[in-house]
Order: C-alpha cells, then structure tokens, then sequence
C-alpha cells in the first residue's frame, strides 16, 4: 500500500502495460480524517458523477453518513483509480448548507415553505397556463446528471402528459455536438468505440479533449500504455500546453474556431498519400468523392496559414493518422463549442471511416461525454430529442411511443425539431415561455452571456421553478425552489461515455424534507392528475426500479436497449455495456464491429442537418442518398468565425476547466482539499503577450469583451500566443453574489447551427493591467495552468488530501 497526495499527484504511481494487456488494478481510497476502513458500517455501491468517465466506487457509510470512498478493483472502467473530485467531493452531501426545505417567493425574499405550499404554486401555474395558452407556455431545462430513472420519467411528462415541445437538458451546452456528430456520420447516437481500446491503440489522438484533467482516470489508463512497452504516440490538438500536449508526439496548437480547416487539411494529406482503406469505404460508406472534392481545396500551406500552426506539423499529424494500425480518436470541448462544431467533429469520424478504423480493438471514435449521466438524457429524451432514439420526424416512431405510453399520438409534438435551450431562452425574453422548471443546473453562471440570462430568468411574468441541493444563483432567481435529494441519497442508473451502465444505490437519507428528482417528478404528475388513453395514471410506474422496468420496455429494439439488464444483475456484475438484450446479454463492448449502423431509412434516429446551415435533411432525400443505411461521410468548407479578433478586442478568450473543479463548483467548493487547490479564477496568458502588456506573474487584470469583464490575476503559461483562458467555475454564490469573476460574463450568445450548442470558446477580448500583484496567481502548477516561472509553489494537499494506493489483482 502507497500514500500519495491527492492533490499534488492527481493521476498517482503508474501501473505501466502494453499493448493488448490487461490494465493493472489500483485501488485508490480515501477515507474521512479519523476514520479506517474497520470502521465503516457498510460499502455502498456506486459509480463517479463529477465527469462522464463512469469509474466504480463504493461509498463509505458510517452512522448513517458518507465518511469516505474506494474504488472498485472489478470495474471494467476504472480498474480501481479515482480522480481528485471523485476523492473529495462526496463531502458536498454533508455540507450545512444544502437546501433542506422548500422555498417560495414572497417579494424580494425566498422564504421556508412546505412541499405543498411549493408544489401547490408550482400546480396552480402549470394548469393556468395549460388551460390559457396551451402546452407551449411550458419549458423544462433538465440536466446531464440526473439519474435515467429520472429523465424517463420527465420525458414521458413534458412529451406525453403535457405535449410541450420545450424540453431540453443542459446536454445542449455538454454533448449536443457529440450526439449530433454520431447522427450525422452513423445515423443514430451511441458511442461507438470502448474504454477497453486504449489497451490496443497505437495511436491515441485527442481532439480538443485535455483529457489529464476532464478524464483523469481515462488519463491514467493512457499514461500506464506510455509508460509500459510498445506505447502508443499520442497527437494532441488544443491552443493550451496541457498535460496531454506535454505528453504527445504531435501538439497541434490551432488558432481557436479553426478546427474544420484543420481537419480538412488533416484529411488533404491523408488522402494525398492514399492512406485510404479502399475496401472499407466501397463496402461501408456513402459520400467519400464529396468529401475528396471538398478537402482538395486545402493543402497544407493555405491551412497553416489559417490555423496558425506550420506546414510540417499538419504533415505530421497527418502521418500520424494515415500510418496509425489501430488508431483511436477522442474528440470533446474544443471541438464542440468551437466554430463550425459538428463540421469538426465530423470530420474526425471521417477520418477514422475512410481509414476503416471502426469497430475493432483499438479502433473507433470517442465523441466524448461530459457529463456523469448525459448519455442518459439524450437516450430517454429529455434533451429533445424522442425517447429511445426515436426520430422526431418519422411517424412510426412516434406512434410505437405513444403506444407505448398509452397515449394519443397527437398529443405528442412532433410537428418540428425539439426546441433547444437557446430558442427556448428566447421564448421566455419575448414572453411566449410563462414558465421554466429548471433541475439540476445552474444556468446563471453556465450559460452564455449572463448579463442577458439573469434578466430573462429574473422577469415578472416568467415562474421560475428551480431544483437543486444548494442555494445556486439560479435558485436566487426563482420563484420556487425545490429540494433534492443527491446521488448517495437515492437510487438509479446511469450511463458513461462507453455506454457502460451502473446502479448507484442509495447509502443514506437525504437531509431535511429534500426528496429524490424521481419522486419530485411523479409527485407533480399525481397533483396534476395526468392521464392514459384509459384514465390511468401517467406515468404509471412509482419508484426508481418500476421507472426502470419501464425505460427498458422503451429502448428495447432500438439502438439503446436495456432489455437484458436488471438491478439485480447491475449490483452482481458492475458495469455493463449497451445495448445489452437477448443476443448481447453481457453487453456490447464496440458497436458497428460488422459493418452494420443504425442509419437504415426506417431505423435511424434522425435524417441529418446541412453542416453549414442546419437545415433538416428531408426524410425522401436521406432514403435517396443513403438507402442501405451505411456510414456517412459529410464534408464542409471552412467559414471563418463571426467573433473576429479586432485592434479593440485582439485576443481569441477561450474558457474551460482545472482538474480540481466541477463546473459552477456547488460540490467542489464545499471539498476543503479541492477549494484550496483552485480557490479563486485566474487567467492564462502566454509568455509573449504578458510581456508585451507588462503584466507578470499574479498581476490582477481586467479581461473584456464586449459582453462584459472580469478580473483575475495572470498565469503565464505555456498557452499559445494571441489565446487567454478563463476556467467557467467561478459564480457568485460563495461571494455574497457580486465580483467580476464568471467567464460566461463575457461569450457571446452564439450556437452551433446543425448542434445548437453554445459556443463557450470563441470570443474576442481585451486584457490589461488593473494592479500589481503581491504573489503568483491562485492558478494550480499540476496541469495546463502550470507556471512559465520556476519560483511559484507546487500546488499541494495537506494530510487531509492523503489517498491511499493498493496495487492488486482484478
Ligand atoms: N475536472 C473536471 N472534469 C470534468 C468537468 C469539470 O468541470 N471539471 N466537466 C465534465 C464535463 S460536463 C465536460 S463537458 C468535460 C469537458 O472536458 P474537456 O473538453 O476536456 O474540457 P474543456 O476544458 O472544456 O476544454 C478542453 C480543451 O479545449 C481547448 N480548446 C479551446 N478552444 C479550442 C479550439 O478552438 N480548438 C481546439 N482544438 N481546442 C480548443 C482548451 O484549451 C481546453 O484545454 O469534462 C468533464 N470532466
Ligand atoms: N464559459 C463556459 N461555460 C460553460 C462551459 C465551458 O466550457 N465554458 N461548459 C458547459 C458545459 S460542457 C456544461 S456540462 C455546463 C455545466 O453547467 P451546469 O449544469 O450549470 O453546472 P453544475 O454546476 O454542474 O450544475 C448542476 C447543478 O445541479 C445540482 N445538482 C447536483 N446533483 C443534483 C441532483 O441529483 N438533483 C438536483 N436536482 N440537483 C443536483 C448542483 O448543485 C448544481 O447546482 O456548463 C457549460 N458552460
Ligand atoms: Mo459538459
């Protein structure tokens, strides 16, 4: 057994391996100061959810209280390893300040109610605003860490039992592009590359992903194959010199928003020196001669110019790809909300589809998840999209829903795209939306251009119902709030960026009167009275198990099936991969392995958009072009991005994460080992251009665009020169609600046209000098924010931030 610090060495001693061996088990563990592991009453099972990497852990229980966390040595994700968050933010369920009672409205004050005082107004709006101006004065904006039980359930609420349109998740700003890249190149989402193909990579290229901090354990595992024999080389393309650039063969450090220009010159030399799998996309795929066409227009010279990187690095990274026998892609944030978003993400399926590099060991694409629970969202529709995969635009599938919910077809809305968040936003600021039931996101730090957010949310005429653990700034906002039970306090499933599906069982009671988003859900179906066909009660099903019963009947036959799983089998096996039925009862670990996609005329979930405009491919002209239902390759010129950099506003601000914080921070702010290592905002900035500007090293700066400022103090780094980066964790909740801290004070509201994701990295800023500095900025040295100067401290954990190491057998 080892002792580390958890902070200071977030990715712990390499178990190093080689290619197509098994990765070793480490089994990380910490336990709360005090206690030992003879001291704990019982181990609860469950999986991470503060990232989407899905890595099995059991909770610690004692006296009723969650004292601590081990990872699971037999789980197929993690092999035992934890990351930072997953260590110390479980003392977030603890923390005195979670919600513990309803709140309402009264002036300008949220005042302690009852549940049925809150649901009482939450009732009494609702019904109004049905009976006055019909389903569409309802939205719902969900989340991507919610439980599949609980998606479920809203989906068949919001789509069934009331008919609105207006359901999304916060998935739109996560993962829309991911899914829609999968839409657009398989006919359907769904992941189509494993975990387990790290193990048999030899080259692993990662595709605006800083993976070391987003995924630490995925990380890991990398970092054990470049530690053992045969390592795969690794390319890497981000603006930043993260701990994965600093890691790879090839860093590519494009100018921000000029992903697609990459990748078609990428995809120019790959094609030029004919390193094509010719058979594969005779046999597997539609659309390769647009796609030569298109990309013949950008030979490595004119990119260069474009993305600012030189001619021999593209023709590396090039190489790098062509040459590759077993070549794994990852693609996450930089991609999906930089410009031209899906194009880009596209492009790097192309990559692997004219390479035939899908579908076996090794091999595939990654279009990663964020989140712990976004898969879910999407498959159950609640980010919009139909339950199970289902296409919106195809009758059938609409009617096999409504039967399956016993309802009406009719009632089911389906005479346009879903609505996304955005359009809905924009609904509400012109008053057509009279009422927003957020759950589980805080949209006043997360969304972009907060000025115009908070004076939507904050209107008179628009009821604002919001669902959380703690007092967010959205809750500040609301008209009623809600209080809920979180993971470890209740029961359910859910589904990493593998598709590999956990149980996480409730270890302890929630505190106060908060209530699990399931029984929130059902106890507003039953106060609305929400019927079937046959007067029943919709939706019929009461707890989390009956809910999952329920969403295996609906994803069963579709892409997405759950049908041969069960509670009882997740608890005795761990995590499963989907689609798991009768043919594939342990689970499926690569879809598409035979060439097969889900992108049949009749099966697919949806037609496609135009990559440039977004525009809804007819259902009669995807039959046309793609009849047999194979891969699709798409091609898209490059368009520069509308956020130009300009004498005013000079740099290119793109905004992200640290490995030691999760979004808005309401769980890591209130883990003392993760607060300390991240306390307060900064901003990087390169070498060059600080000193250009005479800013040094923790000088307080203001950053601004023409949406608004914020200040924080310099980190000179190793990021490109022309690019500032903000981290978006910082709101306001923990400073009496003012300061100029929140990144999304300054991004434009901007979305991808075929995704509708927000574009959180690409706008156009200004910095300068507000103050010399009287020490380095709070920025960690660990990851991509680490110091160009040698003489700021290393960022480290006390004795409280001590994880324990044990090496062992799976
Ligand atoms: N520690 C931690 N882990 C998390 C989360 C967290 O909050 N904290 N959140 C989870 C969630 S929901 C998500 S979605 C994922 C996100 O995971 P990532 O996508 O890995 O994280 P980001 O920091 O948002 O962005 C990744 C990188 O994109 C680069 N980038 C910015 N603009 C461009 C561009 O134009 N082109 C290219 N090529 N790169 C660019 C940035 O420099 C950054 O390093 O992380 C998950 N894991
Ligand atoms: N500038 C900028 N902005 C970004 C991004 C970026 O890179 N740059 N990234 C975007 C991305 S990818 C994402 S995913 C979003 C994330 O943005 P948000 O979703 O707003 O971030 P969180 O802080 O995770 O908010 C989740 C909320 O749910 C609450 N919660 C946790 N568990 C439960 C539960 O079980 N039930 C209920 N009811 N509530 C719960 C938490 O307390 C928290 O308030 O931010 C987006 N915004
Ligand atoms: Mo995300």
């Amino acid at each position: 057994m080892v002792v580390r610090d958890g902070i200071g060495q977030p990715w712990g001693a390499r178990t190093p391996y080689g290619a197509g061996q098994s990765w070793p088990v480490r089994v990380d563990s910490h336990l709360a100061d005090g206690v030992t592991p003879e001291d704990v009453d019982k181990w609860v099972h469950t999986a991470a959810v503060l990232h989407s990497n899905g890595d099995g852990l059991d909770l610690a229980v004692k006296d009723g209280r969650i004292v601590g966390v081990r990872g699971r040595a037999d789980d197929r994700v993690n092999h035992g390893r934890l990351d930072p968050k997953d260590l110390f933010g479980w003392q977030a369920n603890s923390s005195p300040d979670r919600l513990t009672t309803p709140l309402v409205r009264d002036g300008d004050r949220l005042v302690e109610s009852t549940w049925d005082v809150a649901m009482g107004r939450v009732v009494d709006h609702s019904k109004k605003l049905l009976a006055e101006q019909g389903p569409s004065a309802l939205g719902f904006y969900t989340s991507g860490q919610l439980f599949a039980e609980e998606y479920y359930t809203l989906a068949a609420i919001a789509h069934g039992a009331i008919g609105t349109n207006h359901l999304d998740g916060n998935t739109r700003l996560c993962t829309a592009t991911a899914a829609e890249a999968l839409k657009q190149s398989f006919g359907c989402d769904g992941q189509p590359a494993s975990y387990t193909d790290v193990d048999h990579a030899d080259v692993i290229a990662l595709f605006g992903h800083n993976a070391a901090e987003t995924q630490a354990v995925l990380w890991s595992r990398i970092l054990d194959r470049l530690a053992g024999p045969n390592p795969p080389r690794l390319l890497c393309v981000d603006p930043r010199e993260t701990a994965v650039a600093r890691a790879a063969t090839v860093h590519l450090a494009p100018l921000p928003g000029t992903n697609l220009a990459l990748m078609n010159g990428i995809l120019h030399e790959i094609i030029a020196n004919d390193w094509v799998d010719h058979g594969y996309i005779e046999r597997n795929t539609v659309g390769y001669d647009d796609l030569v066409q298109q990309v013949a227009d950008y030979p490595p010279d004119r990119v260069a110019s474009i993305c600012g990187v030189s001619i021999g690095e593209i023709r590396d990274a090039a190489r790098l790809l062509g040459q590759a026998e077993r070549l794994l892609c990852t693609v996450l944030q930089g991609f999906y909300q930089s410009h031209q978003a899906t194009a880009a993400a596209v492009q790097v399926n192309n990559v692997n589809l004219i390479r035939g590099m899908i579908g076996k060991p090794g091999a595939g694409v990654l279009q990663m998840n964020g989140q712990p629970t976004a898969e879910n969202t999407r498959e159950c529709g609640a980010d919009g999209d139909l339950t199970g995969f289902r296409n919106w635009a195809n009758d059938s599938h609409v009617a096999e829903l409504a039967r399956l919910w016993n309802i009406n077809q009719a009632q089911i809305p389906h005479y346009a795209p879903p609505t996304h968040l955005m359009q809905m936003l924009r609904y509400a600021e012109n008053g057509t939306m009279r009422f927003l039931w957020v759950s589980a996101t805080n949209p006043a730090v997360s969304l972009p251009e907060l000025r115009r957010i908070r004076s939507i949310l904050s209107q008179d005429r628009l009821f604002l119902v919001v669902q959380d653990a703690f007092r967010t700034e959205t809750a500040e906002l609301a008209d009623v709030v809600l209080p809920a039970a979180m993971w470890g306090e209740k029961t359910g499933t859910f589904t990493n960026a593998d598709r590999t599906v956990h149980l996480s069982d409730k270890a302890i009671d929630p505190p106060g009167q908060a209530k699990s988003d399931l029984d929130i859900f059902l106890d507003y179906a039953r106060r609305m009275d929400f019927r079937d066909k046959d007067g029943e009660p919709f939706p019929p099903w009461h707890d989390p198990e009956s809910a999952f019963e329920a969403w295996k009947a609906a994803s069963e036959g579709r892409p997405c099936d759950y049908s041969g799983l069960s509670y009882d089998r997740l608890r005795a096996v761990g995590g499963i991969q989907w689609p798991c039925n009768t043919g594939n009862s342990d689970g499926t670990e690569r879809l598409y392995a035979d060439g097969q996609f889900f992108a049949q005329p009749d099966y697919c979930e949806s037609y496609g958009r135009d990559l440039i405009t977004g525009a809804s491919v007819e259902p009669d002209e995807y039959r046309a072009m793609n009849p047999d239902g194979k891969a699709m390759i798409k091609a898209a010129e490059y368009l520069p991005p509308h956020q130009q950099m300009t004498e005013e506003f000079p740099y290119a601000l793109i905004t992200g994460r640290t490995i030691y914080h999760f979004h808005t921070r309401t769980k890591t702010a209130r883990a003392p080992q993760l607060q300390h290592a991240a306390p307060e905002v900064w901003v990087e900035i390169s070498t060059v251009d600080a000193k250009k500007l005479g800013i040094t090293e923790g000088d307080l700066t203001e950053i601004r665009t023409p949406r608004g400022e914020v200040h924080a103090r310099a980190r000179i780094c190793g990021i490109r020169e022309h690019v500032l980066f903000l981290p978006f964790h910082y709101g306001y909740w923990d400073t009496g609600m003012d300061g100029h801290r929140a990144a999304n004070e300054l991004t434009p509201t901007e979305w991808d046209p075929a995704s509708k994701q927000p574009l959180f990295k690409t706008a156009a800023a200004a910095i300068s000098l507000l103050a010399r500095g009287d020490g380095p900025s709070p920025a960690p040295t660990t990851a991509a924010s680490a110091p160009a100067a040698a003489d700021v401290p290393d960022t480290q954990g006390d004795a409280s931030a001590h994880v324990t190491e044990q090496d062992g057998q799976g």
